[in-house]
């Protein structure tokens, strides 16, 4: 009978710990949001200032959409975005619709087209937090 008590105690206490544990993982979820580079322009020209008025969080998503085929995105270090050179690209995507989830720390995308990013602005750094 005590056993039987204690069982279910222990059961009851599983399942309210699985609850909190979804109740807190959607509150992680709920946070993460999604930012259309360059707002309705998206990922084009004179981009570079659009994160200024911006706070990210890790775990949020950056969707950068543009013609595919006139504009690419690539994912550089401080120096390739300072160049604007993607020699040491540590990635490139090309899809016109790519979406990048961000990891804590500062990230640098720069277009690798002709000279988009050194004359055309076409370049962001972002912070999440
Ligand atoms: C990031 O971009 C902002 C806005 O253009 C600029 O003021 C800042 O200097 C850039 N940061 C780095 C590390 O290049
Ligand atoms: C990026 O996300 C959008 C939806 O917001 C989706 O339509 C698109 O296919 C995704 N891009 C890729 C390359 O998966
Ligand atoms: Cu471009």
């Amino acid at each position: 009978m005590a056993q039987g008590k204690g069982g279910a105690t222990q059961a009851s206490l599983a399942i309210g710990l699985m609850i909190l544990a979804l109740l807190l993982l959607n509150g992680e979820l709920a946070k993460s949001e999604k930012f259309t580079v360059g707002d309705h322009h998206g990922w084009g020209f004179n981009v570079k200032n659009w994160p200024k008025d911006k706070t990210f969080h890790a775990g949020d998503i950056l969707e950068f959409k543009y013609q595919k085929g006139y504009h690419n995105v690539v994912k550089v270090d401080s120096n390739g975005y300072a160049d604007c050179k993607s020699d040491n690209a540590i990635s490139t995507l090309e899809s016109g619709n790519d979406n990048i989830t961000l990891a804590r720390g500062t990230h640098y995308f720069i277009c690798g087209i002709a000279c988009h990013c050194w004359f055309g602005n076409m370049k962001i750094n972002v912070t999440a937090l």
